[in-house]
């Protein structure tokens, strides 16, 4: 090389350092640049939102941050007006067209700011969708956790739990707990289950041994399927002598935060209900057609559990008790009360006929899909699993289908997938709640109707159903007004203060990693105190605030799914 040339590169590269020094300066962390804090798939499409006036500025730039070279220069399109859920103006600025992979920065170079730094790759959504499914290791109730992290506790709550106001006891030992709390709930768990055992149903390639620190890795086992079935044996414990399944266990009332083995408070055992047994029926032989190839007898003990659920079911045709679970009288804290138990009796008939084939299951599923069909669906949820019924029925074998209702629901699903692209466009986010919907765990209710376009894409290979997903993911992993990714343990820019009595009892502000929190909710107010006038921003990163801030299994279970989906593309390209 000439020495002129050498100079000349000499002084790109001091210039080049110097503006990265600079860059780096900007504070990103409270950016108004919003970015996907983990990235963005090559494929995909890409933007940051600007809640910031950028008035008389031109351009901003990619910049990949490995070698500080600008490799997109855009122009700074027009302002959004304010919308009713976020409450602010703000310009999108699109970058799809940068596809190469590596670490990148958006800069609006002319006043200096800068997003956080992000990926663009294939396996870009590996981190948390790991952690998420980890997260499920440390929920487990009645062992000890140990797996050389600095999460680790001993057993808890292993002893009987009395049924409720009886002297007579049984053993309702393991299973996940729910939430902050140690409550276990017979509905919450199936629903959490069913996420993740759809996302191996869709793509069990993708699942071997040794993916999870957890003590089941290296027994040849898919460690999704080992932790499933830490939940799935106690959902078993729960299933009374008659077929029907006990709503919950649960203390009777809060009395205090506490680490799981240091819980002082006696657990109950509360009566049977319709919604809980129809949702194990369900969830049992959807985990009883899986488990088949790895473990045949678990595989029949659940097919036989299940089975006496239904017939228990059909003795009983109403909704038990009357109008859904009800805490007795004294007794606070969890309910999953739901005065509809139609829509998990649907469930299990699908999932019943999925795996027997018996004809009985599908006619039940004939007689009652179209009841359940309003005007305005209620989204995928703890509470509403049509969402589940409808899509598994898609996915049985067409000689077992019904042509009619397939087709219904196929329409169906191109309506509600339209739908769901319109309400995108009311609000600068692109997320595809309305303004009602930021209730106690909206990002629960974002993350069911992911679940449903990750589905209608299945179904209709349009490709804008699976970027409407994305950018769910993207409003979940920071392109939010907060900036912050909803979940724990991503770094800098992630929930550091969740309800979690577990990990702020024994590491405040260092929280087990990979749990979804229930995100805005401007329905409930701790103290009485709005934290905003906005819906998408009635929320804060506040240990004390479980109404916004509390973690759940069915929280982060969505996420397990459709971070899931879209992970370890690498995996699949490869085989
Ligand atoms: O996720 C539940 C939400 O839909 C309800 O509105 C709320 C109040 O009943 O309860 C939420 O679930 C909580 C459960 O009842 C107890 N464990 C913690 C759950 C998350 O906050
Ligand atoms: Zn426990």
């Amino acid at each position: 090389m000439s020495t002129i040339k050498l100079l000349v590169s000499t002084i790109v590269l001091l210039v080049i350092a110097c503006s990265g020094k600079k860059i780096n300066d900007f504070p990103a962390q409270k950016s108004p640049v919003k970015v996907n804090i983990e990235g963005y798939l090559p494929s995909g499409l890409k933007s940051a939102i600007v809640t910031k006036s950028l008035s008389g500025v031109e351009f901003f730039e990619i910049v990949n941050t490995e070698n500080n070279e600008i490799v997109y220069t855009g122009q700074i399109p027009e302002i959004e007006p304010a919308d009713a859920v976020f409450g602010e103006p703000a310009y999108k600025l699109d970058f799809s067209n940068v596809s190469g992979s590596g670490t990148y920065k958006v800069l609006i170079p002319k006043i200096r700011l800068s997003s956080v730094e992000f990926q663009i790759s294939n396996d870009v959504y590996n981190r948390a969708f790991q952690t998420s499914l980890e997260s499920f290791y440390y929920q487990r109730c009645g062992t000890k956790i140990d797996n050389g992290t600095s999460w680790s506790h001993s057993a808890c709550h292993l002893d009987d739990a009395s049924f409720f106001d009886t002297n007579k006891e049984k053993d309702v030992s393991g299973g996940w707990h729910d939430a902050g709390d140690y409550g276990k709930y017979s509905v919450n768990t199936s629903v959490s289950l069913a996420f993740i055992l759809y996302l191996y149903d869709h793509q069990k390639y993708k699942f071997k041994d040794g993916q999870l620190n957890i003590p089941e890795n290296g027994n040849s086992v898919p460690d999704l399927l080992d932790e499933s079935k830490w939940a799935l044996k106690w959902l078993l414990k729960m299933q009374s002598e008659n077929g029907g399944v006990y709503h919950k266990v649960q203390k009777k009332k809060w009395t205090g935060e506490y680490l799981p083995q240091d819980d002082p408070d006696a657990r109950y055992i509360y009566e049977v209900s319709s919604t809980a047994t129809a949702g194990f029926a369900a969830v049992s032989a959807l985990a009883s057609r899986i488990f088949k190839e790895f473990n045949p007898k678990f595989a029949d003990s659940l097919k036989t559990a299940s089975e006496r659920a239904w017939d228990f079911l059909e003795k009983k045709p109403n909704i038990f008790p009357e109008n859904g679970f009800k805490n007795p009288e004294g007794v606070k804290g969890g309910e999953y009360g739901d005065s509809n138990d139609s829509d998990e009796r649907l469930w299990a008939s699908v999932e019943l006929y999925r795996l027997t084939k018996n004809e009985k299951y599908h006619t039940y599923f004939l007689d009652n899909y179209k009841k359940l069909h309003g005007p305005t669906p209620p989204p995928l949820s703890w509470k509403n699993v049509k969402e589940f019924a409808y899509f598994s029925y898609l996915n049985i074998e067409n000689a077992y289908k019904d042509n009619e209702a397939t087709n219904f629901i196929t329409e169906k699903y191109k309506r509600y997938g339209a739908e769901l692209l319109r309400r995108s466009e009311n609000n600068n986010y692109r997320i595809v709640l309305d303004k009602d919907e930021f209730y106690w765990g909206s990002n629960s209710v974002l993350l069911g109707y992911c679940f449903s376009l990750i589905q209608i894409y299945e179904i209709t290979q349009d490709e804008s159903f699976k970027n409407l997903a994305l950018e769910q993911l993207n409003y979940l992993l920071g392109r939010n007004p907060f900036g912050f990714a909803y979940l724990t343990g991503l770094g800098k820019n992630s929930i550091r203060q969740p309800y979690h009595q577990f990990s702020n009892e024994l590491n405040s502000f260092l929280p087990v990693p990979g749990m979804v929190v229930g995100g805005p909710n401007s329905k409930n107010k701790l103290n009485g105190i709005s934290l905003s006038e906005y819906p998408g921003k009635a929320f804060e990163d506040n240990h004390k605030n479980y109404m916004v801030n509390e973690v759940a299994i069915n929280y982060t279970a969505p996420f397990v799914f459709v971070s899931g989906y879209f992970s370890f593309k690498a995996i699949k390209n490869n085989n």
